[in-house]
Parts: structure tokens; sequence; C-alpha cells
């Protein structure tokens, strides 16, 4: 008799932010853990799951991760969508994290084994000025980071995306109701690349250097950056253009080689089939949470393969450790793998969920657990209430609002 599924249960904490966690319970008392956190749409993605998914659940074999991922894909009729993506991937990502636990190995030995010893991470280095930016840099240098994304105040603007008071945690959510950030893409072109050009001088050229636009710019100021960065050879440039418009990206391209990244707002391969099949980008930047699940992100790597597109996979914070926790194996396994972002989580959600990666030198590894080798701690959890709480909105200078 094949195991089933007996019931599962949606979780909403706060250890300093937000997390939406699926806990998924079967008959033979294995349980899998999903992260199901869409930053300040928490509670849709809860109840999505709690008032939809978890009664189809209910007495399905928990084995079957490919047919129950199509069950909720296209059997919701609607497809897509945050909302639905972020719910199905909880799913998706507790049921693989059950079938290691059964199987008693680590999910990468599920999708191919081990294809490197670690998975390079980069960090996140912000300051209000260049020189505080260039100090922080070298800290994460000196902590043995071989990658670092750099974000730097911009002059003349009170507050941008990427700084923050806190060195450590950033965390761009905040709790009420929506901040508002003041923008000006032509004092933000000024700025990048004299940041760069005294990162390189300080820095040396041996470190990867990363820096987000965060969706800011139009195309062809895009291209102008990324040609202005050229000198000091980013690993890349991120989110450089909104990419609802996909051919938007064939201006960047034409005018720079430096690296674009894009996707950690996507939901779905589709989201990215023009950019990945006219080369447009060199890294994906989807990941397990908002992607759909391990599933359909390991077909999404697999498409990107074969267009010499690498990934880089979201880590921000508001993606729980278990999200990290899978995406790692996923990382540890396929071939194209690019990079990781890790945004270090706080003490407090570290010890709500437990977690068996590593980090070292530069390099995080997924450990030897099975499963996924994330553990969720309800009772602490439960000490810790959901709190309101956005992301910040963004207006240019004469009040017009802009992409944050
Ligand atoms: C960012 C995120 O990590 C990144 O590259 O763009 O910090 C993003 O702003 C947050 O995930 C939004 O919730
Ligand atoms: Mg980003």
């Amino acid at each position: 008799m094949a195991m089933t599924i007996r019931d599962a249960q949606v979780f909403v904490c706060s250890p300093g932010r937000n997390f939406v966690t699926l806990k998924i319970r079967t008959d033979e008392g294995i349980y899998g853990i999903g992260d199901a956190t869409l930053n300040g749409r928490e509670l849709a993605v809860a109840s999505y799951l709690s008032d939809h998914v978890v009664p189809c659940l209910i007495g399905r074999d928990p084995f079957q991760t490919e047919d129950i991922w199509q069950y909720l894909y296209r059997g919701a009729y609607w497809r897509k969508g945050p909302v639905t993506m972020t719910a199905i991937a909880a799913v998706d990502m507790a049921l693989w994290d059950i079938k290691g636990k059964a199987l008693d190995t680590p999910i990468y030995n599920l999708l191919g084994g081990p294809s490197r010893s670690g998975v390079m991470v980069y960090g996140h280095a912000n300051g209000r000025d260049i020189a505080e930016t260039v100090d922080e840099v070298a800290r994460y240098q000196a902590d043995g980071y071989l990658a670092v994304r750099a974000q730097s105040g911009v002059p003349g603007l009170p507050s941008t995306y990427g700084v923050s008071g806190d060195k450590l945690f950033y965390e761009p959510a905040a709790r009420g109701l929506p901040p508002e950030n003041v923008w000006s893409s032509e004092k933000y072109l000024l700025q990048v690349p004299k940041l760069f050009e005294r990162l390189r001088l300080t820095c040396g050229d041996d470190l990867h250097l990363l820096h987000d636009a965060h969706h800011r710019l139009k195309p062809i100021e895009a291209a102008r950056l990324g040609r202005a960065l050229e000198p000091y050879h980013l690993f890349w440039l991120e989110d450089a253009t909104p990419a609802e418009l996909q051919e938007g990206f064939r201006i960047i391209r034409q005018h720079t080689t430096t690296p674009l990244a894009v996707g950690e707002i996507f939901d779905s391969v589709w989201d990215a089939r023009t950019l990945i099949a006219e080369q447009l980008i060199d890294y994906l930047r989807m990941t397990v949470v908002h992607g759909g699940g391990i599933t359909p992100i390991v077909k999404a790597a697999a498409f990107a393969a074969m267009h010499h597109v690498q990934t880089g996979f979201h880590g921000a914070t508001d993606l729980s450790p278990v999200t990290m926790g899978t995406a790692l194996h996923v990382d540890l396994a396929i071939p194209n793998f690019g990079i990781q972002e890790y945004m270090r989580h706080t003490p407090e959600t570290d010890a709500v969920f437990p977690h068996a990666y590593t980090f070292e030198r530069g390099m995080l590894h997924p450990g030897q657990a099975p499963g996924h080798g994330v553990d969720f701690d309800e009772a602490l959890a439960a000490r810790y209430p959901y709190e309101r709480a956005y992301l910040p909105i963004n207006r240019r200078l004469d009040g017009t609002m802009w992409n944050w």
C-alpha cells in the first residue's frame, strides 16, 4: 500500500518578518515542509492553500510530485500568477521533502546527484554613500565571500532600494502601510559607475561584483548603464528594466556586454521564454518558492541550459530558510548553476527554521540530511504572530508612481 497524505496545515508566523509555511503529514508519520511566503501578500497564499488546495491533497500518494503538480496547475483552470504559483510551490517542496525522507536521501540525489562541491553565493553590501558601501564590500570579502552585490545611496534621494539601516539583515518590507520612496533615474545613472570604479580600485579584480537596478530603468537607460559598467566587469546587472516586455531586453543586449540577470518576480518559465530563447539574458533569477516548486524549476533550468543561460536563484530574506535549503539542492545538482543569492536570516528566523545548510568560505552546502534538510518549530513560531507589512512603493520626484 502506497503512503498517503493524511493532513496538511498552514502556519503564518513573524519571527522578525512574515513567513507562510506548509506542513504536509503522511499516514506513515513522515512530514514535509514547504515555504509559501509572498512578501506583502502572505495571507492570500495562506487562504489559497488552506481553503482551496489542502482539501484536494488528502489521501493522495506524496511520491506523485509530477501528477500532483499538474493537478494543481492545470486543474485550477486559472493558470499562473504569484499567489497560485507560490501555493503550488509550497506543496511541491513539501512533497519532495517527504520523498527524500522516505528514501532517506538528500533531494539533490534525486536530481542527478552533486555536480559540484558547494554552491557559490553572493552577499549584500550596502551603504548610504560610496565610501560606506566600499567598506561593507571589504567586510564581506574579509568574511570569505567570493561574490558581493553592491548598492549605495544616491545623492539627492532620501532613500533608495537596497540601502538599509541594519547592515547585516537587509529587510525591505516594513510594518504598517507601504512606505514611500522617491526616485530619479538621472541621479542614479550618474552615481552607479562611480561606485564600481571605486570598488575595483579598492577590492581588486578577483571579487565578483553584482548590482541590482530593481526594475527602475527604461531599456535605453539600462543599455547606457551596462555600457558604463563594462570596465568594471560585473558578474551581472540585475532587473535592469521591467521584464513584462521581454523584447525590451533586445535593446539592452544590442549595446552592452555586461551580463544580465532577470526573473525574481517571474512565476513561470513562460515569463522568460523570449528572454531565454533569444539569449537576451545570462542568468535566470526564478527560484523554487515563486517559480512553482522544484518540479517546474528544474525544467526551466534545463531550458535555460540549452541557451547558455545559467541560474542565479533569488535568495532574499523574504524567502524562508525552507526555500533557501531547497534551492541549494537544485543548485548543487543542475549542470548550469551560476550563483545563489544569500541574504542572512536573523537568529530569530533561523531558530524557527532549524536547517542543515552551512556556509563556509563563500559557499553554501545543503548538508546531508534527508529531504531538503529544513525543519519548522511550530511551538516557537506560535510565539511570533503575523503582523501586517508591505514593501515600499516608489515615486519619481514629481510624484509619478514608478517601479519600486
Ligand atoms: C531583491 C529583493 O534580492 C533581491 O535581488 O530584489 O530584495 C526584493 O526586493 C525582495 O525580495 C522583495 O520582496
Ligand atoms: Mg533583485
